[in-house]
């Protein structure tokens, strides 16, 4: 079902880079892109940050990527989800009443619709909210998922995650089950994560449930690959971000000029990527100029991978109490359900 990346594929990757037409002023949502941008690259050393990815082109070379073979985590989580649906549907239903199934970076829905499926056909009492950074894929989600999952109730909310659950909370005071899949949390550094997960808990109920995914560490070597993979996806795929910064902040960025360059560290479980600057150079955006020495790295993101221990800890040391456990075939990675205590 999910097939290796064909020439064809990597063709219409390409086209998605066409450049389309600047325009003058940066919009009202651009704006605190741009600030975060520009500090970004001002401060020392230089960050990015990875949640400015996912913009169209974005989207679609993360598609792109997990259907590379090197990129595990998807594949692995899809099987624990078409595998273990009932399972994990059990687990989320409780005592069976009504409920509000929260999902946090949702993407393409696709691991959770084996969710959603089997709850429509349980007649379970739930609305889906999906919430994205991305508002093409809530667009997209908002339309598709009606017509492929008749008798859905979804309203889909585009925005950062805590206002949207708090969004989500005023909309009803149903029971809350939040999905955060796909390892999403190892985007962020390790204290962040557990900062989060607090923030998570203190906009939760006692009783109310998380089914989170999380990337367990394995062979350093198995993790690399799916960082640095031969097509060259992933790579393309930090490019971007510089090209959506030249487009939508007006800057001068020469993707030629730049590098990918990603790390696994197995002691701390921290996969890391770089952008390398190739030479001295000097990049405008807007008004501002931000200088370049050559081997300087712009540090883009962060994918943690966690031991099972590491995963409980997280859930005890956050309000959560750890419920249950799911595992693909090779235990690469785990969804958890953690209930707020
Ligand atoms: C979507 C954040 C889980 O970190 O593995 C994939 C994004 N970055 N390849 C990850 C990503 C490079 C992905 N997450």
């Amino acid at each position: 079902m999910r097939g290796k990346l064909t020439q064809n594929t990597t063709t219409s990757m390409n086209q998605a880079f066409t450049p389309t037409a600047v325009n003058c002023d940066i919009s009202a949502e651009n704006r605190q892109f741009y600030a975060d941008v520009v500090a970004g690259l001002q401060a020392e050393p230089k960050h990015l940050n990875s949640k400015y990815f996912y913009d169209a082109n974005g989207d679609k070379l993360f598609q792109e990527l997990m259907n590379c073979p090197e990129y595990y985590p998807t594949n692995c989580e899809l099987e624990i989800f078409s595998e273990k649906t009932a399972e994990i549907c059990d687990a989320l239903i409780a005592d069976g009443d009504a409920f509000d199934l929260i999902e946090l970076g949702a993407g393409d829905a696709t691991k959770s619709s084996y969710l959603l499926k089997y709850l429509l056909d349980k007649k379970a009492d739930f609305t889906y909210l999906p919430i994205d950074i991305s508002d093409n894929v809530i667009s997209y989600l908002n339309i598709t998922l009606p017509v492929t999952l008749p008798g859905l109730k979804i309203t889909g909310l585009n925005g950062e995650y805590f206002e949207m659950l708090n969004k989500a909370a005023a909309i009803s005071p149903r029971r809350k089950v939040v999905l955060f899949l796909g390892s999403n949390i190892g985007n962020m550094p390790l204290d962040g994560a557990i900062e989060f997960c607090r923030e998570l808990r203190n906009n939760l109920s006692e009783g109310d449930m998380v089914l989170i995914g999380m990337d367990l560490k394995k062979d350093p070597r198995v993790i690399l690959a799916a960082y640095n993979d031969k097509d060259g996806i992933t790579r393309e795929f930090n490019l971007n971000l510089l090209r959506r910064i030249n487009r939508e902040l007006h800057a001068n960025f020469d993707i030629s000029k730049f590098e990918h360059y990603p790390t696994y560290d197995p002691e701390t479980g921290a996969c890391k990527s770089y952008l390398i600057s190739l030479q001295d150079q000097q990049v405008s955006i807007g008004n501002e100029k931000i200088d370049f020495k050559k081997d300087e790295y712009i540090y883009m993101e962060i994918s943690q991978k966690f031991t099972l221990m590491q995963t409980d800890q997280i859930a005890i040391n956050t309000g959560f109490q750890p419920v249950g456990q799911f595992f693909d075939t090779k235990k690469w990675f785990i969804d958890a359900v953690w209930v707020a205590a």
